[in-house]
């Protein structure tokens, strides 16, 4: 059989298959993966593979080979950053009091607005190649920090612009209801009245907007207001999802189910009526370690619960420039383990195949199998352990991308 490439004497962690995510079935030593035109036709033992005749042949010597990372949950566009207000939480003051005060996500607002969409792109470029030197072959990006239409827009282009710009997959999410404007100070509703009738058509008539997000909380928007840009976003046939039981518990998750969201995210005060919701909607429960350790957050999500009721678990960046300036997709799997007590097997599922469920990706990228997209990371270590185990550290020895390795563009 003919392929394009073949990766040969590799060891394999597919993430393919039902129930434990990385249970036995899932490694395969002695494996090989073979690609045409992008796709994988064959991940397994070199034992079973068909007699594969290909163009080219890449010795791997060993080393393991995870499906590409996808960061699902990053705010990665946004123009500043926000030390200043890091410097006010050191010396005592709360994220909840700098929002009130007029700044938190309202000031990097008034940065986004400033930019242009090329000088958007630009300072997001180091944040992107940073995750992509790990071994990030998917991101998802939000939107929340233009808060006009035009704002908004000039966000998702920019968030387009940087999957031409680097070879990496890019799903937008239009988050406008993530803080009320200034322009709209004691009238959220009317706010809310022009997201749901202006400002989300036209992103997505557009076609900027892949998913449909909002920050359902106290310093954000309720639940009832979450609900009719869950309306708007099915008039449109877009998907869901929602930052949710962040800082309080308002149900978010629960509503965020019988929307059938795509995930719900955060979720430290989850309870137990979410977690129920979610398993039976099928929602990914996306956990964002970075956020509560930039927070110092108390709550713990809750994990136990959420693996008793089998809900699956993505594990993000949130790279946000107020809670969690992180672009490491590597740390936020050891910050899972250390933070929420997530084993190894589940912290490489929340990377790989359940990210890509919370982008619903599930059919395209996360596992290797045949027929998805040949996103592969290639490391140089002796065990998958050591993924989550070291701290600022990176093992990648390659990244391919729909079947070609963008090492030498990542790394050089
Ligand atoms: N929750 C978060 O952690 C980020 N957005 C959200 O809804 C914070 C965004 C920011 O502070 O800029
Ligand atoms: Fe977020």
């Amino acid at each position: 059989m003919r392929c394009d490439r073949l990766w040969k004497d590799a060891r394999l962690a597919t993430m393919a298959g039902e129930g434990p995510h990385f249970a036995k079935h899932a490694i395969v030593e002695g494996g090989v993966i073979a690609a045409a035109e992008g796709r994988i036709l064959y991940a397994g033992p070199a034992a079973d593979a068909p007699a594969f005749e290909a163009a080219e042949t890449i010795a791997c010597e060993g080393r393991w080979i995870t499906p590409g990372l996808i960061d699902c949950h990053t705010h990665l566009v946004h123009a500043g950053n926000r030390a200043h207000e890091f410097e006010l939480r050191l010396a005592g003051a709360s994220y909840e009091e700098i929002a009130r005060a007029g700044g938190g996500i309202v000031s990097t607002m008034r940065a986004t607005r400033a930019a242009t969409e090329a000088e958007l792109v630009d300072s997001a470029l180091p944040r992107l190649d940073a995750l992509l030197a790990e071994g990030v072959t998917t991101i998802e990006i939000k939107s929340g920090y233009g808060l006009t239409r035009d704002a908004e827009m000039k966000m998702l282009r920019a968030a387009r612009a940087l999957g031409e710009a680097r070879q990496v997959r890019v799903r937008t999410t239009f988050l406008a209801a993530h803080a009320l404007p200034p322009e709209y100070a004691g009238n959220s509703d009317a706010y809310i009245d022009a997201v749901c009738t202006d400002m989300l058509p036209a992103a997505a008539n557009a076609g900027l907007v892949d998913a449909v997000d909002a920050f359902c909380e106290g310093i954000g928007f309720t639940p009832a207001q979450t609900a009719r840009v869950f309306d708007a976003a099915r008039h449109l046939g877009l998907p869901v999802k929602l930052h949710a039981e962040q800082l309080s518990n308002l149900h978010g998750a629960q509503l965020a189910a019988k929307a059938g969201a795509l995930s719900a995210d955060h979720l430290e005060h989850l309870d137990a009526d979410g977690i129920a919701a979610m398993a039976r909607a099928g929602t990914v429960a996306t956990l964002l370690p970075g956020a509560f350790y930039f927070t110092r957050e108390t709550q713990l999500p809750p994990v136990d619960a959420l693996r008793a009721a089998n809900v699956p678990i993505a594990i993000a960046t949130d790279c946000n420039p107020g809670t969690s300036p992180l672009t490491s997709l590597l740390l936020a799997m050891n910050m899972g383990a250390t933070l929420f007590r997530l084993t190894v097997d589940e912290c490489l599922a929340g990377v790989t195949r359940n990210a890509a469920r919370a982008l619903g990706l599930a059919g395209e990228t996360g596992t290797l199998e045949p027929g998805k997209s040949c996103d592969l990371a290639i490391w140089s270590v002796e065990r998958p352990a050591e993924l989550v185990y070291r701290i600022a550290a990176n093992p990648l020895h390659t990244r391919v991308w729909r079947g070609l390795s963008t090492d030498r563009e990542t790394l050089a």
